[in-house]
């Protein structure tokens, strides 16, 4: 199989109830895992595209307009960078990249505070973003398995805002999952490890 679903990058019970060990069982265990047999599925009968990486099956599924493919294969990408950033252990900016959000943004609580508004005012299922474009800072949103390895933009942190990363858990308060989320829980070291996209290879496979 050319795919698979990456193991977390912590145990499953390591956020407490902030992330539940239920909802990385229904959430890797079911839904990340269904993308990755789907994009399987799909890739089985396409040739052109036997032992590509999943980057390059994203751009190319783009290209051909195969939206089923396109929609699977980021699926797979989008969930393996999202557990990755996350951390168990609450951590906050430092060096190059603490510089850059007092630059773009004021502070850390005002990127936050715009990362927030972002993940909260999305409508219906897809992820917010920090992403950097060209040389700047963006908060943007994207729709349904959209990413920003198809818009040219380095992802930099994301938020998932389908429901079923936060039905659990929060049921449908979805300001009160991206505020714990955000406050405690994102791993700010592999951020930095984004602006050089030594991190964001990690969600390649
Ligand atoms: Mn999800």
């Amino acid at each position: 199989m050319p795919f698979s679903l990456p193991d977390l990058p912590y145990a499953k019970d390591a956020f407490g109830d902030l992330i539940s060990a239920e909802t990385f069982d229904f959430h890797h265990g079911k839904h990340h895992n269904a993308y990755v047999t789907k994009a399987n599925e799909l890739i089985a009968s396409n040739e052109g595209l036997k032992g590509a990486k999943l980057s390059a099956v994203i751009a190319a599924a783009k290209d051909n307009g195969d939206k089923p493919l396109f929609n699977n294969a980021a699926q797979i990408w989008n969930h393996s960078f999202y557990w990755h950033c996350l951390s168990p252990e609450k951590q906050a900016p430092t060096g190059k990249l603490k510089t850059m959000i007092d630059d773009a943004f004021g502070s850390q609580a005002e990127l936050l505070k715009a990362l927030k508004a972002e993940a909260v005012g999305h409508f219906a299922s897809g992820w917010a973003w920090l992403v950097l474009d060209k040389d700047t800072l963006k908060i943007t949103s994207l729709h349904d398995a959209d990413t920003p390895l198809a818009h040219d933009m380095t992802p930099l942190l994301t938020i998932d805002v389908w429901e079923h990363a936060y039905y659990i858990d929060y049921r449908n308060a979805r300001p009160d999952y991206v505020t714990a989320l955000l406050e405690n829980a994102i791993n700010w070291e592999f951020v930095a490890q984004n602006l050089d996209g030594k991190g964001v290879s990690r969600a390649d496979q």
